[in-house]
């Protein structure tokens, strides 16, 4: 299939009113009968009808209005069915096809495929295609009527149940949509029950599937679910629009959850959660994955996606409703906190290598690979941004114009911008630069100060990125506020505009000179470059009254230690170690963002740091630095930290809210300082005691860094060999904490084990992404870390080419390092892209990073 351009999208010419499926379940011969009732747009200019349809559809028979066209006009070439205009009425008709296909040998886990004796769907992006011949494009809309058959006792749908009887169901769904939207569950299921009246007094009956014996871990998705659907009515206006919603639960996922209209599909992890099995993390994700794919109720279902090219329309917008319903559920400052770590550890650094793209990428061949970070987190910071410089009620204006105007459209970004323009008055123009440019711009402050004027110079600029090598200045919201020599804010957060490459800006009348606190919030995302010394640093530290930037001046401590010491400079972490000393020191700063700051940068975001500062970074030294500033930290502040330690030890039963999961975070980012210093001795004993999760896998984290995890491995693995999702941490743990020395030859290892089930996605992930984010392991000089992953994404892809294509972003941030590991790194990718019949998924990835 050829590249695939935005500029040549054209209009389907056919209009769908109906579709209508008549599915009979079976594992190996699934039967599939569509009638779609279809019309030519235009009947004088007659239009050839292509439907997609892989490979994989055995094709039994075709007919239009019941009879079957001259098979002089019928096609089949690669993965379109053409049936020419010649053999089309000009008028209403109906195709109806009947195909057969084979869901247990469906191993890539897209279309209709078993997993553990469920059958089920995954359609987004381009699935469907594979259930049967369809339009399979997200602007062609329709209502969809489904008969399903099977003697398993659950079958579901879309949409209502209409009827059902021994061996059958059927359902309708009367919003039309896209068949990347369509979904059918098939299994022995069972269901966590609940109900929801929504504000217009419709009872809507909730269910949560799960396998029988898994009922007891259901609930927090449940009532996660029932707070979601509150917060969008109250915040967005949102109501739920059909009698049902069924989420169902399933062990192999490529994602971690999709959409489908009245039906999410949840990869179990994302569901399934008791505090013995999973971790404050797991549950403040499976709060925000419901909430996301709720969500796309409206921003993604009811309004959809005009083409693939703008993903970020529906992913950005419900990324960016997520993280607003989860700063509402816990704590805001906290909550943009860590989804800045997120971006800037997978966005940021996806725009340094040769990946980046733009948040609406221009052209593709194979969508899958645009499930990015910059789709959807990067997508999503574009919208603060909106919000910031239009303001809360602009804001909601637009999105009520946007709800009003696009309500069963399939929209574009234009679209998106237009109802701003529209709602507010303002010209968006060099804005939507921000869709269509790629890189993250580089602002570079430096003050001045003179006669009470503080004058701040502002220059923008962002690195070139493949296909783009100069990109003009963007329009960049830059929060910021003035913080006296005692402490007090002296200005107020202010948002400036930066929109020309270079422009300043004057605060005149100040008594003395102030700090300048700038980046609010993190309110764009940029890269900030400035000339502030350690001390003004840990001054914004103990200041500033932005939470997030106060953290970040912390961060920027932490940071340039960590740089000097990765180049060799003894002692660089004076001024941060002392800095973290008066911070936990100060009671009356919450544990949460303690927490926090205690967090040391990832040694990945130190590489990042070091590569925009066009340092080639070195993975063994950047180890070795981290390993030296926490060992300071730890013996810096010993009593103070074995005192939160104890604590924070925790009693009562486990709260996974926010308040508590604080308390345990600042419990395990002792820990994790003080075992550096203890020898393990705290973590064995946490180990062994612990009640909940969240503590066990801290202690084991820390014992597996020390090389003595043995004993708990081994306890984990008794009581937990028949959870997947514990094992998959199991798995993950040991080679993420190793020692980089040891980290490759226990993945090794790991993966000769008769449970490393390579073939479900989370278990591949769980060890392949774990020696990914160890980063001098993946790095290792030896190139081992990268023929490893090498080895095991050839033998991935023609297995399931969307998780091998998407672990291979491994790879994307290769060209920083020395020529050394270039060299390896290359041979590796070399390796893959001479692997016969590689997907398109991987040779698309390969060859854009070894381009
Ligand atoms: N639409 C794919 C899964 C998600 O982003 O919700
Ligand atoms: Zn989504």
């Amino acid at each position: 299939r050829p590249v695939q351009y935005l500029a040549d999208y054209r209009p389907y010419p056919f209009t769908l009113s109906e579709t209508r499926l008549d599915i009979t379940l079976a594992p190996t011969g699934t039967r599939v009968r569509a009638e779609i009732d279809m019309q030519p747009k235009d009947a004088r200019n007659a239009a050839d009808l292509m439907l997609d349809g892989g490979a994989g559809l055995r094709l039994g028979s075709l007919t239009i209005d019941g009879a079957a066209p001259d098979p002089a006009f019928v096609r089949r070439e690669g993965e379109v069915l053409t049936i020419g205009a010649a053999a089309l009425p000009r008028t209403a008709f109906t195709l109806a096809t009947e195909v057969e296909i084979d869901p247990e040998a469906n191993t890539a886990f897209e279309g209709l495929y078993l997993s553990n004796g469920i059958f089920c769907t995954q359609c987004e992006a381009e699935g469907f295609r594979h259930i049967t011949f369809y339009p399979d494009r997200p602007d062609v809309m329709t209502t969809f009527r489904v008969t399903l058959r099977s003697d398993l006792p659950v079958l579901l749908s879309n949409g209502n149940p209409v009827a059902s009887g021994a061996g059958w169901a059927e359902w309708h769904d009367p919003w039309p949509k896209p068949c990347y939207l369509f979904a059918l569950v098939a299994g022995e299921l069972v269901a966590v029950r609940g109900s929801f009246t929504t504000r217009s007094g419709r009872e809507v009956a909730l269910n949560v599937w799960v396998r029988p014996g898994d009922e007891d871990r259901a609930d927090f998705a449940l009532v996660s679910l029932i707070k979601s659907m509150r917060w969008d009515e109250e915040v967005y206006g949102r109501e739920y629009d059909l009698e049902v919603f069924n989420i169902v639960t399933v062990d192999d996922f490529n994602m971690g959850a999709m959409e489908n209209k009245g039906l999410n599909i949840f990869n179990s992890k994302l569901v399934l959660a008791s505090p013995e099995t999973a971790t404050d993390a797991d549950y403040e994700r499976i709060e925000a994955v419901i909430a996301h794919e709720y969500f796309h109720n409206w921003t993604g279902n009811r309004i959809t996606c005009r083409d693939w090219f703008q993903l970020c329309l529906k992913e950005g917008l419900t990324v960016f409703r997520d993280q607003q319903f989860t700063s509402d559920m816990r704590s805001a400052a906290v909550k943009r906190i860590e989804d800045v770590q997120v971006l800037r550890a997978r966005q940021f650094r996806e725009d340094q290598g040769p990946l980046a793209h733009p948040p609406r990428p221009d052209r593709f061949e194979e969508i899958n690979n645009f499930y990015t970070a910059t789709v959807y987190e990067k997508g999503a910071e574009v919208i603060g941004m909106l919000k910031r410089l239009v303001g809360d009620e602009g804001y909601a204006r637009a999105l009520d114009l946007y709800f009003a105007r696009h309500d069963g459209d399939a929209a574009t970004i234009e679209d998106w911008l237009k109802v701003f323009e529209d709602a507010t008055g303002r010209d968006l123009g060099q804005f939507k630069r921000w869709y269509t440019d790629a890189g993250t711009p580089v602002v570079t402050m430096t003050e001045e100060w003179q006669d009470g004027t503080l004058a701040l110079h502002l220059r923008q600029e962002t690195p070139p990125t493949p296909g783009q090598p100069d990109k003009p200045a963007r329009v960049i919201p830059l929060a910021m506020g003035l913080i006296g020599p005692n402490g007090d804010e002296v200005l107020p957060t202010t948002v400036l505009e930066l929109t020309e490459p270079r422009q300043s800006f004057r605060f005149e009348a100040l008594g003395a000179r102030p700090v300048v606190s700038m980046l609010r919030g993190f309110s764009a995302p940029v890269m900030l470059r400035r000339q502030l010394d350690d001390s003004a640093r840990a001054f914004l530290l103990a200041h500033d009254t932005d939470a997030f930037a106060r953290w970040d001046a912390g961060r920027d401590l932490a940071l340039s230690a960590l740089a000097a010491g990765a180049s060799g400079e003894a002692g660089a972490g004076g001024a941060y170690v002392a800095a973290i000393g008066r911070l936990l020191a100060d009671e009356g700063i919450d544990a949460a963002f303690r927490a926090l700051c205690l967090q040391l940068p990832s040694e990945e975001e130190v590489a990042t740091h070091l590569h925009a500062d066009r340092t080639v970074p070195d993975p063994a030294a950047i180890h070795a630095a981290r390993e030296a500033l926490a060992r300071d930290l730890a013996e810096a502040h010993e009593p103070v930290l074995a005192e939160i330690y104890t604590r924070l030890r925790s009693e009562g039963p486990y709260s996974p809210g926010a308040t508590a999961s604080a308390d345990r975070a600042l419990r395990l980012a002792a820990l994790h300082l003080l075992s550096r210093i203890d020898g393990g001795e705290r973590a064995e004993i946490l180990f062994g005691t612990a009640g909940n999760m969240t503590e066990r896998m801290g202690a084991l984290a820390a014992l597996v860094r020390l090389g003595r995890a043995e004993r708990a491995l081994a306890a984990m693995r008794d009581e937990f060999g028949s959870n997947r999702l514990v094992m998959d941490k199991w798995f993950s743990v040991q080679v993420m904490a190793a020692p980089p020395e040891t980290a490759v030859a226990i993945a090794r290892e790991l993966a000769a084990r008769p449970d490393f089930d390579w073939k479900n996605p989370n278990r591949f992930r769980a060890l392949m992404g774990a020696l990914a984010a160890n980063h001098p392991a993946f790095h290792a000089a030896d190139g081992s870390g990268y023929d490893f992953t090498a080895d095991w994404l050839m033998r991935m892809d023609p297995v399931n080419p969307q998780i091998a294509a998407r672990m291979s972003s491994a790879f994307e941030t290769w060209v920083r390092y020395d020529a050394d590991r270039r060299a390896r790194a290359r041979q590796a990718l070399e390796r893959i892209a001479a692997l016969e019949s590689l997907s398109r998924n991987s040779s698309e990835m390969v060859s854009r990073m070894i381009a």
